[in-house]
């Protein structure tokens, strides 16, 4: 399933009069307050958002899992399944590897059907949170922190396998994200298991090209439920610190506890030039993984007012691997993707709206109520007019969702693989 120029151009047609209606009104409202509207869209055109490949199938949960047909069951495929989001919004111009769920068979094919949708390769992301049916060695009690050497060297040779594997397709990042903990208290010392997580991430670094960078993901529990080895971005910070230049935080937004204040953690990550990814997704009560912004919108707004403040005024922090982390049971995957790169080009765009000059003038003024009527004013405007002309300008469409349905996109990749088709992955 590809889908092709004629079908972009007509599927425009029918909406374009009305979208240029309210583009040119919205506009002329924002040049009248000073917005440069032109530098605006060409920045959320340029904004591209990497895909996991473990999120193009029904995600599921440890009590069921409902398949939605047609799903990619090969790399090829998942490619394939990013190209249809890519062409559509011209947002998803990168996949994310999970090895050794995606471990490619064929190198140079793989990235000839990348560079024909336009797809990089963005992080690769290691998995020593399961055991392969071929391992001598199991993670049962955890993988970089393990008391066991053997454990730990098989841990940290997957880990260079993952940046051999990578380096071969582009990529330049290696995310680690680690399930090591333990379920109940005195089962694990944690200084041991923290000092021994540190000396096997620097025996990986080492192992690290130098144009590369390590991101390191915190998560507070799960799978293990008493304690975690990376528990938050102090944790991970600690850890990359203790690495080197090339290793970074990377910052998963259902990766905190309830109420944390998420903003300021990527704020003063930036400000210390270590804010080195980023994992979409929302939820309610934990990783959920819910589709971005469809629970908490105007947190996702507030920072992304921060990663745009950092964006102009950190350039200690280099540029950010940006990823939508979400899986789940009852949406056709691809649709739940649209509406998430919908939701993260809707925060960007109100965050590029905030008057940053005003807003300092009211901080210095202790103007508090202006504060929040200067966020609050660019959070309220209906910026989707703009995430269209972006669209548009890049050669997509203007309404995503409505293009997806009305191309049977679903429908052909069920002609084309069948009912019976299993994701791999989660
Ligand atoms: C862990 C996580 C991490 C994994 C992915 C599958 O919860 O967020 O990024 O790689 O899920
Ligand atoms: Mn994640
Ligand atoms: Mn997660």
């Amino acid at each position: 399933m590809k889908i092709q120029k004629q079908q972009v151009l007509e599927s425009n047609k029918s909406s374009l009069k009305s979208h240029e209606e309210n583009f040119d009104f919205l506009a002329n409202k924002l040049s009248k307050n000073g917005h440069d509207v032109k530098s605006i869209v060409s920045k959320l055109s340029d904004f591209q958002v990497a895909i996991p490949s473990w999120a193009l199938g029904a995600g599921g949960t440890r009590f069921g899992r409902f398949s939605f047909y047609g799903e990619p069951s090969t790399l090829e495929q998942k490619i394939e399944d990013i190209g249809v989001i890519h062409s559509l919004t011209q947002t998803a111009g990168a996949v994310s590897l999970h090895i050794p769920w995606d471990i490619p068979s064929d190198y140079a094919a793989i990235k000839e059907k990348a560079d024909a949708l336009n797809i990089k390769f963005d992080a690769v992301n290691s998995n020593t949170f399961q055991d392969q049916p071929d391992a001598a060695e199991t993670y049962k009690y955890g993988s970089l922190s393990n008391l066991d050497k053997a454990v730990r060297e098989q841990a940290i040779q997957h880990n260079i396998d993952v940046i051999n594997i990578g380096d071969k397709l582009g990529s330049k990042a290696l995310t680690v994200w680690l399930a090591d903990g333990s379920c109940f208290p005195g089962q694990n010392n944690f200084q041991t298991a923290f000092q021994n997580t540190q000396d096997s991430l620097i025996d990986i670094y080492k192992a690290l090209p130098d144009d590369w960078k390590m991101l390191v993901e915190y998560k507070p529990y799960e799978p293990n439920f008493y304690s975690t080895v990376i528990q938050d971005w102090g944790a991970s910070l600690m850890l990359a610190n203790g690495c080197g230049d090339k290793a970074y935080t990377l910052v998963d937004l259902g990766h905190h506890l309830p109420n944390s204040n998420i903003e300021q953690i990527v704020s003063i990550l930036q400000l210390k030039g270590k804010l080195g990814g980023f994992h979409f997704n929302d939820s309610k009560y934990g990783d959920d993984d819910l589709t971005v912004g469809s629970i908490k919108p105007y947190a996702l707004f507030l920072i992304f007012n921060e990663l745009v403040y950092g964006m102009q005024n950190n350039p200690q922090n280099p540029d950010l691997a940006w990823m939508i982390d979400a899986s789940h049971n009852v949406k056709d995957p691809l649709e739940d993707l649209i509406q998430s790169l919908e939701a993260i080009q809707e925060a960007y765009a109100k965050a590029l709206l905030v008057d940053q000059n005003a807003l300092k003038e009211a901080q210095l003024a202790h103007d508090v109520v202006k504060c929040q009527e200067i966020l609050q004013g660019a959070y309220r405007t209906d910026v989707r007019p703009l995430i269209e002309k972006a669209r548009l300008n890049a050669g997509g469409v203007i309404n995503p969702i409505s293009a997806y349905r009305s191309l049977d996109v679903r429908g052909q990749l069920i002609k084309e693989r069948g009912k019976n088709t299993v994701a791999t992955g989660l």
